[in-house]
């Protein structure tokens, strides 16, 4: 999964936004000036890298690498000069022109007893999470987040009111609203995921000054227009969203096997997997002909994907070759997918 071609590009000056799923040895030697264009670095299930810029902000996620013997992190780098900090939770790093920011909460801090019991306190987690967030990419230029990735604890858990996915999408929606930001339409791009049982409400997002062009996919309801079956609060989410600043980033959202709203496929991963890559070819489309060029490929993205059951890897990876091809950087990780008949969740960037 990692080719030389792979390498070499780790090397060289990145361009306007750059994303690379490296393995930890790969990365381990780099001298202080390449750190300096990193943007951030993404840990999952808590691997030991720690930047040598301490400056660096990075986000960690109980979501395990899967399949190979040495651990990888994603990556992100932009050309630099840049800037760095923290306001509270959130930990931010930008060259600007993109920003990006990460923050975790734990929901024990909204559990104290006669509260309102574990649902209250997944919502109120998210909230603060999201106002947080939101509060400080505003203060700090970068008020419109192109793409938005987010963590919970047993997303397919039940409370004494609905699943904690339902709330979470209710606690997102309400911080939205809160902030008086769309909630259909002109929305970030997405994933949420379910990791560890002791991971906290975790988020990180890359924003920037200008609103981006989100896109929807034609084979698939918005999902802001979900019906209530997936619950009482739509997501908020678009399906993908092109950087709208000069670096024409395609950021796709976790696209999964659903047509319409409805799950295809339940029980079959390999034919999950095809039609997932299905929605992505449909969403490439429409990325293309909204840029007036064939400038995004199915081959020259940059994938992670959720496995819900490890010994489904290879598998989904047979199915995923068959139409991305060999040399295409796919990062799989262990993560329960938002609704509990999902077995596969595939995310992509095209820089
Ligand atoms: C779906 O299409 C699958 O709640 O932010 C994909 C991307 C999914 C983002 C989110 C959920 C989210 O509905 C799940």
């Amino acid at each position: 999964m990692h080719e030389p071609a792979d390498t070499r590009a780790l090397m060289a000056t990145p361009p306007a936004l750059q994303i690379d799923y490296p393995r930890l040895a790969d990365i381990r030697q780099q001298p202080e000036a390449w750190w300096q264009q990193v943007l951030a670095v993404i840990r999952f299930d808590r691997d030991a890298l720690a930047p040598p810029l301490p400056d660096i902000p990075t986000a960690e996620v109980m979501t395990p690498v899967l399949g190979g013997a040495d651990s990888a992190v994603e990556l992100w780098r932009v050309a630099g000069p840049m800037h760095s900090g923290r306001r509270g939770r959130v930990r931010y790093r930008h060259n600007g022109r993109l920003l990006f920011a990460s923050l975790s909460v734990p929901e024990q801090e909204f559990l104290q007893p006669a509260a309102g019991g574990e649902a209250a306190a997944l919502r109120q987690a998210t909230e603060a999470g999201y106002r947080e967030m939101f509060g400080a990419l505003e203060e700090l230029g970068f008020p419109y987040p192109l793409r938005i990735w987010n963590f919970l604890a047993e997303i397919n858990g039940a409370t004494e009111d609905g699943e904690r996915y339902w709330h979470f999408n209710g606690a997102r929606q309400q911080a939205f609203i809160g902030r008086r930001r769309s909630v259909s339409g002109d929305v970030p791009a997405a994933s949420a995921l379910g990791a560890g049982s002791a991971s906290p409400v975790t988020i990180y997002c890359i924003a920037g000054e200008r609103s981006p062009i989100p896109l929807e996919n034609p084979r698939q309801r918005s999902a802001w227009e979900y019906p209530p079956q997936y619950g009482p609060h739509s997501p908020t989410f678009s399906r993908a969203c092109i950087e709208n600043a000069g670096t024409q980033t395609l950021f796709i959202s976790g696209t999964a096997s659903i047509v319409g709203h409805e799950t295809a496929h339940a029980g079959d991963e390999r034919a999950q997997t095809r039609e997932t890559l299905r929605n992505i070819r449909a969403l490439l489309g429409t990325a293309n002909r909204r840029v007036g060029s064939e400038r995004y490929a199915l081959e020259q993205l940059r994938y992670k994907v959720y496995v819900r059951r490890p010994e489904h890897q290879r598998s989904i990876d047979q199915e995923l070759r068959r139409v991305i091809g060999a040399a295409a950087p796919v990062l799989y990780l262990q993560a329960d997918i938002c609704r509990r008949d999902l077995l596969v969740e595939v995310e992509a960037v095209g820089t």
